[in-house]
Parts: structure tokens; sequence; C-alpha cells
């Protein structure tokens, strides 16, 4: 049913720019569930463009603020950043994952329920300058690369 979906919000696309659209591919999108209470997130997908694209913005109904995020280690820090725009190159795939780029979803309006589907529409621009818009039904999931995160959940349980 996801993929239906996903189809469907890829036809939309197609339809509108499809010269282009056609030139930049993102597959196996996915972003964290939230708690109730917790207000940001990230969302992670494998991005392909053909001729070179950039990623220069994204936006979500469900967020206030949706920004490009690069995460990094400094100093043994794990820092987490907004890049003005992710460079596609030209026939490869760039992998936002967990621990390294991701789409940052802020001020959650609700949180993200496991199984859920979110709405994001990412913004391309290629070589000529020219924009176009890719909208995606983002697939919402617990499940992660990394569970370090979670183990505050064991000390959760009073009665
Ligand atoms: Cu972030």
């Amino acid at each position: 049913m996801k993929f239906k979906k996903l189809c469907v919000a890829l036809a939309a696309t197609c339809m509108t720019g499809l010269a282009f659209a056609q030139a930049v591919t993102v597959v196996e999108p996915w972003a964290r569930a939230t708690v109730q209470g917790q207000k940001a997130t990230g969302a992670f997908m494998k991005i392909t463009s053909k001729d070179g694209a950039k990623l220069v913005s994204a936006s979500s109904p469900a967020a206030g603020v949706t920004e490009i995020h690069e995460m990094k280690m400094e100093k043994d820090i794990m820092k987490m950043a907004a890049v003005p725009a992710l460079e596609i190159p030209a026939g490869k795939t760039v992998e936002l994952k967990p621990g390294g780029y991701h789409v940052m979803l802020m001020d959650l309006k609700a949180p993200l329920a496991d199984k859920s589907n979110v709405p994001i529409t990412l913004v391309f621009e290629n070589a000529k300058g020219v924009k176009s818009q890719v909208e995606l039904q983002v697939p919402v999931k617990t499940m992660g690369m990394q569970q370090g995160h979670q183990h505050d959940h064991k000390h959760d349980h009073k009665h």
C-alpha cells in the first residue's frame, strides 16, 4: 500500500516537470517515528541524479521547520548543522542516513506514528538553475540503524 502511494506521488511529479523529475530519483525514503513531546526527527533516503543536481530545500506540512542537515564527529562530539544545499553528483547515489546527511523535521505539529506516512517535498536545482520538486510520502518507522538513543526507556517504568 505504501508503494502504491509513493508511485502516485511520483507520477504527479512526472506530469508537472517530466524531463527533470526523471533525472532525479529518490528511493527507500523513511522517517524515524517520534514519541509524544518529541519535537524533531530525521528523514532518510537515497538520491540519484543522472545529470547532477543540488538538493536546495525541503518542506513538510507535518513540521514547522524543515532543514537539510549534516551530522559529523567534531572532537568526539556528534554535531549537527544545517547545510545550504546538498550536492548530488551526476550518476552517483547520495545516501541520507542516520549519522550523516538527513532531512530534519523540526517543530513537529504531532508525533510521527510508526507505520504512518509523512509527506515531504524536496526541491532540487539542476546545473542551469532550474528548480524542480519531488513530492514523497515517506513511511514512518521506529527501527533505525542506531539503537543507542533508546536506552532511556528502561528507566521509565515506575508504577
Ligand atoms: Cu538534524
